[in-house]
C-alpha cells in the first residue's frame, strides 16, 4: 500500500479576472429562451455562446472530459445576479413562476463543452437544470435539499446511464459559512487496495436498504439489487460508490467499511461561494457534503446542477431524448421517490 505524500484528491482550480466575468455575462445576457419549459430553444441559443468562455476554461474542461489530470475542477468568479431571488421555499417545479435565474447557459455552456445534458424522467419533474436548496421536508434524508450530513456518493450510480460529468454551480453561498462540499478520487482510492478486497469490491454484494426491495437477505432486510463497488460495462472498469450501500454478507461488509474508511480520509473539502462552479468527474470522483444548518428563510445556500453523459448515442438529441429512464427507480425507498420527484408533501 502506498503511503506517499501525493494528496489521493486532487482539484483544479481556476479563477476569471473580473474582466472576463463581466465579459461572460454580458455574452450570456442574449441567452433569453426558458429552459424549464422549452430546453431546445434554449439550448440552441447558448450553445451559439460556446465560445463565451475563457480559452483557460475551455482548456480545463477539456483535460476534465478527456479524464486527464485532475478529476475535479474548480472554476471561480463566474457571473451571479446580484438581484438573484430568495432562495425558493419548496421545490423548483412547485413555484408558480418557473422563471430562468440568468445562470442556466453557464451551465449548459459547460456541459455541452464536456458532452451532452441529460438527466432522468422521474427526478424533478423532467427538468434538466436542478435546483438544489435546502428544504424543511428532506431534512433527514440523502438528497442535495438534506441538513444532514450528504454521504460521499457516485452520482446516479447503477443506473444503465450514469452521468459522467456533473457540474455545480453556487448561486448563494451558505450564509453560516458552515457548508462544505468534499471531493474524493475514488479511482486512486481502489487503485491502491490490495487484490483480496478488490476481488470483494468486485462481488454483486452491494445495495440500498428500502422499503420497496427487489431481494429480501437473510436477516430480513429489504434491498436493491445487489451490485459490485468495481464492476465493468462495454469492457471499461465502471467504480461506483455511495456513503448509505449496505453489504450483504460479512465478507463483504468488511471490505465495505475498508474502503469507506478510505474513501472519507481521501476527501478534500470544497467550501463553494457565490459564483463557484465544480466540475466533477463521476467515473472516478464521489462528493458530498458536511451537515448544515439551514434557516428555511430565503438566504439559504442554493446551487444550479446540470448532468452530462459522454455515452448518448445521438448527437443534438432533443430535450425529450435528453430524459432517459432511472429503471431503479421502483425499487427506491418510498419517502426518497417522493423527494426524487418532487412530490409535493
Ligand atoms: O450540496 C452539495 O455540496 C453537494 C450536492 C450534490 O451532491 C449534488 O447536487 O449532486
Ligand atoms: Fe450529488
Amino acid at each position: 500500500m502506498s503511503e506517499n505524500a501525493e494528496p489521493v484528491t486532487e482539484l483544479a482550480v481556476r479563477t476569471l479576472t473580473d474582466e472576463e466575468n463581466a465579459d461572460l455575462r454580458s455574452r450570456l445576457s442574449g441567452v433569453r429562451a426558458n429552459p424549464y419549459t422549452d430546453f431546445d430553444a434554449f439550448l440552441a441559443e447558448a450553445r451559439a455562446e460556446v465560445a463565451a468562455l475563457t480559452p483557460a476554461v475551455h482548456e480545463a474542461l477539456t483535460e476534465i472530459g478527456a479524464g486527464r489530470g485532475a478529476g475535479a475542477l474548480l472554476v471561480r468568479n463566474l457571473p451571479i445576479p446580484a438581484d438573484l431571488r430568495p432562495t425558493p421555499d419548496r421545490s423548483f417545479q412547485e413555484l408558480d413562476d418557473i422563471v430562468p435565474m440568468g445562470t442556466e447557459a453557464m451551465l449548459a455552456v459547460v456541459a455541452q463543452t464536456l458532452g451532452e445534458a441529460f438527466s432522468y424522467r422521474e427526478w424533478d419533474a423532467g427538468a434538466l437544470v436542478h435546483n438544489k436548496y435546502p428544504l424543511r421536508a428532506h431534512r433527514d434524508v440523502q438528497f442535495g435539499s438534506n441538513a444532514v450530513e450528504f454521504l460521499l456518493h457516485t452520482e446516479t450510480p447503477f443506473r444503465d446511464v450514469s452521468p459522467d460529468h456533473l457540474a455545480l454551480l453556487c448561486l448563494r453561498g451558505d450564509p453560516t459559512g458552515r457548508a462544505t462540499t468534499l471531493v474524493a478520487d475514488l479511482a486512486k482510492t481502489v487503485d491502491a487496495l490490495d487484490a483480496p478486497l478488490i476481488a470483494q469490491l468486485s462481488r454483486p454484494a452491494f445495495a440500498f436498504e428500502t422499503d420497496n426491495p427487489l431481494v429480501v437477505l437473510a436477516d430480513g432486510r429489504g434491498v436493491t439489487e445487489p451490485q459490485p463497488v468495481i464492476g465493468s460495462r462495454e469492457g471499461q472498469r465502471v467504480l461506483e460508490f455511495v456513503g448509505d450501500l449496505v453489504a450483504v454478507d460479512a465478507e463483504s461488509a468488511a471490505a465495505l467499511a475498508e474502503l469507506t474508511a478510505r474513501i472519507k480520509a481521501a476527501a478534500v473539502p470544497v467550501p463553494l461561494a457565490s459564483g463557484d462552479l465544480l466540475v466533477l468527474d463521476n467515473r472516478r470522483m464521489v462528493h458530498g457534503r458536511n451537515a448544515i444548518d439551514p434557516r428555511y428563510d430565503g438566504t439559504d445556500r442554493w446551487l444550479q446542477r446540470m448532468l452530462v453523459t459522454s455515452r448518448l448515442v445521438r448527437t443534438s438529441p432533443t430535450a425529450a431524448e435528453r430524459l432517459v429512464s432511472d429503471r431503479r427507480y421502483a425499487n427506491y425507498p418510498t419517502e426518497y421517490r417522493q423527494v426524487l420527484s418532487g412530490t409535493p408533501r
